[in-house]
């Protein structure tokens, strides 16, 4: 299937994509982001952040938000019980099962994570070794809720557009008794798939896609790519190409593989409007609820909001009524992106920053 020329064969005109992982389908109607743009334009993030922020709540060393809980003076990585967590491990049990209406409590526990004790940097602009901790992190996060929590879902929220909180270096893991509905879609197609033909729908999709329009990167553990039914201009996939389920079972190779992919992608985007770029990224791995499952893929998703420079995509009126629906195509997309992480490889490797604590006092 590899460099299948069927790959290359966009349609024209306005057309609708179906979306094989969620089975879902989506409109793309190409040449629309000629339009005039009157709206609302996002503000520019903040350049120069300092490398220590005493008004930050998750530098080291600093006061947290409700000024209780001081931060250790981390100097890796730093995992905390989020203080405003959406989700409890005791909250009271109970459900309403009447008519139509039906509720069910729902229990688990929400962790922040601090990927670098350094306010300025991002997961784009860390070394391969730092970004490999925070893969670790990850993994090892996910293995111990998963012995607790069914659905364990690691995420990352970036820049004021995504309504990050907070520019330092972080993300969050959700953790829950509950199937939520991405994961009850995905697990669907991805169980009818594998009954029908034998195989995993994600390894087949990565083949098919593999040296196509859509591939931004590819090694021997990882493809990265906009996904053919892509929604968010910018949208992206990073596919395990061997048989993974979970964070867990990465091996030393493919965690050190990502690090390098992730690096790739996240510069990449940075340099597409030569600006930090918002997104909204996260994992999806089989459930942890002890039923085999050989059909599932692990697999990360990014949905950047952004279609410009300072112009986002608001997914309203005909995507929230009827169906989601893009401007440029998923291929158009990969083309702008792939020269972005081209250029931002030239460049070589960010400027080293200064010392941790230079600012920190004691
Ligand atoms: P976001 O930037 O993605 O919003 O994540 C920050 C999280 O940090 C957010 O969920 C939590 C918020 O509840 N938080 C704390 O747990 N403690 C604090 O002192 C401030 C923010
Ligand atoms: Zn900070």
């Amino acid at each position: 299937m590899t460099n299948d020329p069927s790959n290359l064969i966009v349609l024209p005109g306005p057309h609708r994509r179906y979306n094989a992982l969620t089975d879902d389908w989506l409109l793309v109607s190409a040449a629309r982001t000629s339009r005039p743009w009157l709206g609302r334009q996002e503000a520019p993030p903040a350049a120069d952040l300092p490398a220590y922020d005493p008004s930050c709540y998750l530098c080291p060393g600093n006061t947290r938000a409700q000024g209780t809980v001081q931060n250790p003076r981390y100097e890796s990585t730093f995992v905390f019980t989020n203080d405003f967590a959406a989700l409890q491990p005791d909250s009271p049990v109970g459900s309403i099962n009447q008519g139509l209406l039906r509720a069910e409590s729902e229990h688990g526990t929400c962790r922040v994570i601090c990927f670098s004790p350094r306010h300025d940097l991002s997961l784009s602009r860390m070394e391969p070794d730092q970004v490999r901790t925070v893969v670790d992190l990850w993994a090892d996060q996910t293995a111990e809720l998963g012995e607790r929590f069914d659905w364990v879902q690691v995420f990352e929220n970036r820049g004021q557009a995504m309504g990050a909180s907070n520019p330092h270096p972080h993300g969050q893991i959700w953790a829950g008794d509950a199937l939520p509905r991405e994961a009850l879609r995905e697990d669907a197609a991805q169980r009818r798939y594998f009954e029908a033909n034998g195989r995993s729908l994600l390894i087949d999709y990565a083949k098919q896609e593999i040296g196509g329009p859509r591939e931004l990167a590819s090694d021997d553990d990882w493809l990265v790519l906009v996904p053919f039914w892509a929604a968010w201009p910018f949208e992206t996939m990073i596919v395990a190409r061997r048989p993974f389920r979970c964070l867990p079972d990465l091996d030393d190779r493919s965690r050190d593989s990502l690090a390098d992919r992730l690096k790739d992608l996240l510069r990449g985007y940075d340099g597409l409007f030569e600006a930090p770029f918002p997104y909204s990224m996260g994992w999806h791995q089989a459930p942890f609820d002890g039923v085999d499952r050989p059909y599932w893929q692990l697999h990360a998703h990014f949905y950047p909001p952004l279609l410009r420079e300072t112009v986002r995509k608001f997914m309203v009126g005909y995507e929230l009524l009827s169906e989601p629906q893009r401007d440029i195509t998923a291929e158009e997309a990969a083309a702008r992106l792939r020269t972005a992480m081209m250029a931002a490889k030239s460049l070589g490797p960010p400027p080293v920053a200064v010392e941790l604590h230079s600012q920190n006092p004691d």
